[in-house]
Order: C-alpha cells, then sequence, then structure tokens
C-alpha cells in the first residue's frame, strides 16, 4: 500500500502543486487547508496515515498548533509517532526550533526542492517503518512473556496481573469473585506410566475441556507444572460448588485420549471467595491453596471451599 500523505496548506496552488507532485510519486494524499481541518483529517484518518506535511502561516490555527494538539491526541490514545514534516517560508533558526518542539520530525523552507522533499519522505518513512517493526516485536514478545508455551493459557506472570486486576474491580464496584487452584491428581503416575509427551498431551486436553466450559470473562492461567489458577470474576457464593463440580466432572468424565491409550485423570480443585476484604493476591492464593491441600488429604478429585 502506497504511504498515504496529508498536505495541509492555506494556499491552494501550493496545495496543488504538492499533491501533482506527489501523487507522480505514487502516494496518495488528502488535503486540509487549515489546522483546524488538519485536525479533522488527521482524526478521521489516523488508521490510514502515514505523513503529514504542514505549512506553518495558516488563518485560525497555525502549523505549530495544529501539530501539537495532533500529538496530544496521539499521546492520548496510545497511537504510533505520524512523522510531520513543516513545510514555512521562515527561514529564522527560532521558527525552526519551535516546530521541532511542538513536534515536527523536520523543517523545509520554501519554496520546496521536490527532490529534496522526496528524499526527506524517504527517510521519515524509514523511520516510520522501524517503529512499525519495533511496536510490532513489542506485541509478540509481551504475548510470548505472558503465556504459557505448552497449553497457552496465561503463565503464572500473567495470571497475577489479572488477578490483581480482578480484585481491584470487587473492591471497586463490590461483587464478589471466585479463585481457584486446580491440580492433576496423581500425576507423577501419568508421566511413569505413559511419559512426559503422554502426560504433555493430558495436561493440553485438560486445559481444553476447562476452556471449553468457561465464560468469556473468566480468567485460566498455569501456575506451574500441572497446577493452574482459575478466576470466576461476579461469582455468587451459592453458585461456586456447582460451578467448580462442573470443572472437576469435565476432567474426570472422560479419560484423556493419547495415541491408542486411554488415559484417566482427575482433579482437585481448591476455592476461595473473595469479597473485598484487605487480601492481597498472594493471601488469597494461599487461602485457595489450603482449600486444595484439603481436598487431596481428604481424597482428591474434589471441590473443596
Ligand atoms: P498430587 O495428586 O498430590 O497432586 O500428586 P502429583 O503426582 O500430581 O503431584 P506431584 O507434585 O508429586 O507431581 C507433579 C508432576 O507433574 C511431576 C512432574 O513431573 C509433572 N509435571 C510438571 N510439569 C509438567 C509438564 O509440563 N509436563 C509433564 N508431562 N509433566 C509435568
Ligand atoms: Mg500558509
Ligand atoms: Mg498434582
Ligand atoms: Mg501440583
Amino acid at each position: 500500500m502506497p504511504m498515504r500523505v496529508l498536505i495541509v496548506d492555506d494556499t491552494n496552488t501550493d496545495r496543488l502543486l504538492l499533491k501533482l507532485h506527489l501523487s507522480k510519486l505514487g502516494y496518495r494524499t488528502i488535503e486540509a487547508s487549515n489546522g483546524q481541518a488538519a485536525i479533522d483529517q488527521f482524526l478521521a484518518h489516523s488508521q490510514d496515515l502515514d505523513l503529514i506535511l504542514m505549512d506553518v502561516q495558516m488563518p485560525f490555527m497555525n502549523g505549530f498548533d495544529a501539530v501539537r494538539s495532533i500529538r496530544k491526541i496521539q499521546e492520548q490514545q496510545k497511537q504510533e509517532w505520524l512523522p510531520v514534516i513543516f513545510l514555512s517560508a521562515s527561514a529564522e533558526d527560532d521558527d525552526v526550533e519551535d516546530g521541532i518542539l511542538a513536534g515536527g520530525d523536520d523543517y523545509l523552507i520554501k519554496p520546496i526542492s521536490q527532490k529534496v522533499l522526496s528524499a526527506k519522505m524517504l527517510a521519515m518513512q524509514r523511520i516510520a517503518d522501524m517503529r512499525r517493526r519495533l511496536v510490532e516485536s513489542n506485541r509478540v514478545l509481551e504475548e510470548l512473556a505472558s503465556t504459557d508455551y505448552l497449553t497457552g493459557v496465561a503463565n503464572r506472570r500473567a495470571f497475577e496481573v489479572m488477578l490483581d486486576r480482578e480484585m481491584s474491580f470487587v473492591r471497586r464496584y463490590g461483587s464478589s469473585m471466585a479463585c481457584a487452584m486446580f491440580d492433576l491428581d496423581k500425576f507423577k503416575v501419568v508421566n511413569d506410566t505413559y511419559g512426559h509427551d503422554a502426560g504433555d498431551a493430558v495436561l493440553v486436553e485438560v486445559v481444553n475441556r476447562i476452556k471449553g466450559v468457561l465464560r468469556e470473562e473468566d480468567i485460566i492461567g498455569r501456575l506451574g507444572g500441572e497446577e493452574f489458577g482459575i478466576i470466576l470474576p461476579k461469582m455468587p457464593e451459592n453458585e461456586l460448588i456447582e460451578t467448580f463440580e462442573r470443572y472437576r466432572c469435565v476432567v474426570a468424565e472422560h479419560p484423556v485420549t493419547y495415541g491408542d491409550i486411554e488415559i484417566p485423570i482427575t482433579a482437585s480443585i481448591g476455592v476461595a471467595l473473595y469479597s473485598g476484604n484487605k487480601e492481597n493476591k498472594i493471601e488469597l492464593l494461599k487461602r485457595a491453596d489450603d482449600s486444595l491441600y484439603e481436598a487431596k488429604e481428604t481424597g482428591r478429585n474434589r471441590v473443596v471451599y
């Protein structure tokens, strides 16, 4: 997709010349004839805009003010940086400095050489591409850093961040939520009997079964090994046991098929209810873990609240 450029200039002929020049070079263009119109165009097209060429002297709102507003909007909306080149009749050092301080990336003095403008635009494009790659690789890294590799659910770090967030929702809005620790029973035996790969397949299948019965807003994370955390926001106390019994059953009711072997599997679940007391996430998890311990002690394959 060719770069899309917003041309801002109050002088019709200047705008037209730029437009012709850029079209010849294969760029797509949109236009505005003053600062306020430039902001409007920016708001309407910010998803599909690669560069702004901004005149400085314009009625109503000058180019510097327009760019200051655009930068503020971008910051508030956490948008990517959009390159801006000022095109100005003034060659004063102070104006060049003001332009860069206002958020411009470059400042060219009119009359503009078409060759220089093309070269500068290329440089801007290069920087914009680099930024885009950086933003994308940060996104990928962030996802990797918060996902469990085997099962694809949140890892412990990401789970705890979400737990913190859900707990503060409860404190703010006064609802209640469930936090559970979910641990496969005698899983070491599964590994010892069928091999580690079979164990991995069981972990993946169990997670898929649980995900199949979770609501959209529910959260599951792998806390370690064969132990998972579950958060059920807006969960009333009287539905707790019934809900987690369903999760227990969905694991226990059918063995997991691995190749031509059938691996029976059960899980124990320790549940804690959170209704907004002063506990932190570690203390809440500890309560769930205490319930889990009790579930294990009293025979496994059960829910303890
Ligand atoms: P309990 O009912 O008391 O929970 O017994 P358990 O055997 O499940 O518990 P224990 O903590 O003794 O053993 C957990 C086992 O889980 C041991 C470890 O090898 C296995 N495990 C942990 N992570 C993985 C994994 O990613 N893949 C596989 N295949 N096994 C794992
Ligand atoms: Mg002007
Ligand atoms: Mg276990
Ligand atoms: Mg365990």
